[in-house]
C-alpha cells in the first residue's frame, strides 16, 4: 500500500522534470457533464477519444471514467487503453491529477494538490468538486506510489517547469484570492519551492485573455527545453491579448532562469479570435452548477496548450488559416517530435484544451 508522506519533496530530493522528458504513460478523464459539454457531451467524448488514441501510439494511456460512461469509452477507445472507474466531477486531468516527481535514482513520488474547481465558491467553474479532489490520491494509490498532500490549492495547468529549478506561472492565477486568499506571494513561492524543489519562480503577470481558469500558464507559455519557451503572441495592438503577451515578453527578456541563462522566447501566434455561436451554447443542459456558456464569448484559444508525448506533440488546431503557421513554428522548436494536429474546438468550448486534459506519468 502506498504511504502518505509527512516530509517535503525538497528535503527528500524529489523534483518535477520538464514535460519534454520521457514519460511512462499519460492519464486522462472521460467527459460527461451536460452542463459544460454540449449535445450530451458526445462531441467532446469523440475528441477526447481521438486525443487518447493518438497519445497511445507514443505512450500508454489510462482513461478514468465514471460507471455511467465506461461502456461508451470502451467503444471509442483503442482496446490497449486501460479504463479505470473513479467517480469524477469533470474531465481536466492536468488540474486534478497528481504531479509526478522523481529523484536521481529514478524513484517516483506524487503530489496531491488541494483542488477547488478553479476558484471554489468565488468564481470557480463547477460545484461540487469533491470527487475531483480525490482523483490524485486514487491514482497514486492505484499505482502504489507514495503521496505528498500539499497544504494549498493548485492546479497542474497553472505551472510549467524546466526540470532544472525554474517554474513559470502567472500572478493572475496563483495570486487570485479565489485560490489561496490567506497566503502572500512570498508564502506561495516558499511552498512551490518546497514541493517542486525549485530555485526560481518566474511570474508572468497574465495568461490568455478571457481564460476562465484565471490565466493558467499552460495556455500562455510552454517550456521547449531549459532556457527556451514558446509564448502565445499576437502582433495586433487592438487585440486585448496584445498587452498581455507584451508584458510577458518584456518580463522574460529581462530575467534569467534558475541556471542563470537568458531565456530564448519563440513567439507562437494565437489562432484567429474565435467567438461562441448559438449552436455552441444552446444545447447545454442543467446549467446551475457550472459556468454559464454565453453566445458571442471570446474563446481562450491558444496553440501553446499542446501535450508533449514521447516523440510527439499532440497539438490543438481549429481549422483556421493560422493552424499551419503554428505547426511550422512548433515543428522547428521540436525537430525530433512528430506533430499530431487534432481539431480541438470542442475541448476549447469546455474551457481548456489538450494540455488541460492530459497528465504525464513518470
Ligand atoms: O485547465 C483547464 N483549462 C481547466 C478548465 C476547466 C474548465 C471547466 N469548465
Amino acid at each position: 500500500m502506498n504511504k502518505l508522506l509527512k516530509t517535503l519533496p525538497q528535503d527528500d530530493k524529489y523534483y518535477m522534470p520538464g514535460e519534454f522528458e520521457q514519460h511512462s504513460g499519460c492519464w486522462m478523464v472521460f467527459p460527461e457533464r451536460t452542463d459544460n459539454w454540449r449535445k450530451n457531451a458526445q462531441p467532446a467524448q469523440t475528441v477526447y477519444a481521438k486525443v487518447a488514441n493518438t497519445i497511445n501510439k507514443y505512450e500508454p494511456v489510462t482513461m478514468i471514467t465514471s460507471q455511467r460512461t465506461k461502456t461508451i469509452a470502451t467503444k471509442l477507445l483503442d482496446p490497449t487503453i486501460k479504463i479505470l472507474v473513479f467517480e469524477n466531477d469533470d474531465a481536466w486531468m492536468r488540474d486534478i491529477g497528481p504531479t509526478f516527481l522523481k529523484n536521481k535514482n529514478g524513484d517516483v513520488h506524487g503530489i496531491d494538490w488541494i483542488f477547488n474547481a478553479l476558484g471554489g465558491l468565488n468564481g470557480g467553474l463547477y460545484y461540487p468538486w469533491d470527487n475531483d479532489d480525490k482523483i490524485a490520491a486514487e491514482v497514486l494509490s492505484y499505482l502504489n506510489i507514495d503521496r505528498y498532500r500539499a497544504p494549498f490549492v493548485l492546479e497542474g495547468g497553472s505551472i510549467h517547469v524546466d526540470g532544472e529549478g525554474t517554474l513559470y506561472t502567472t500572478e493572475e492565477c496563483l495570486l487570485n484570492p479565489n485560490r489561496n486568499p490567506d497566503l502572500s506571494k512570498e508564502e506561495i513561492e516558499k511552498y512551490l519551492k518546497q514541493y517542486l524543489n525549485l530555485k526560481k519562480i518566474i511570474w508572468l503577470p497574465y495568461g490568455i485573455f478571457n481564460d476562465e481558469t484565471d490565466g493558467h500558464v499552460d495556455n500562455m507559455l510552454c517550456v521547449v527545453k531549459p532556457g527556451t519557451v514558446l509564448l502565445a503572441w499576437t502582433a495586433d495592438k487592438n487585440d486585448p491579448q496584445y498587452e498581455r503577451s507584451l508584458a510577458a515578453l518584456n518580463l522574460l527578456e529581462q530575467t534569467t532562469d534558475a541556471m542563470g541563462r537568458k531565456i530564448e522566447v519563440i513567439k507562437l501566434p494565437i489562432p484567429t479570435p474565435m467567438y461562441t455561436t448559438d449552436e455552441d451554447t444552446s444545447d447545454i443542459t442543467g446549467k446551475e452548477n457550472s459556468k454559464a456558456r454565453v453566445k458571442n464569448t471570446r474563446l481562450a484559444g491558444s496553440y501553446v496548450n499542446f501535450y508533449i508525448a514521447n516523440g510527439a506533440i499532440i497539438l490543438p488546431i481549429f481549422n483556421l488559416p493560422t493552424d499551419q503557421q503554428a505547426i511550422d513554428i512548433i515543428s522547428k522548436a521540436f525537430p525530433h517530435h512528430k506533430i499530431e494536429p487534432i481539431y480541438a474546438y470542442e475541448i476549447l468550448l469546455g474551457g481548456g484544451n489538450i494540455h488541460c486534459i492530459t497528465q504525464q506519468q513518470l
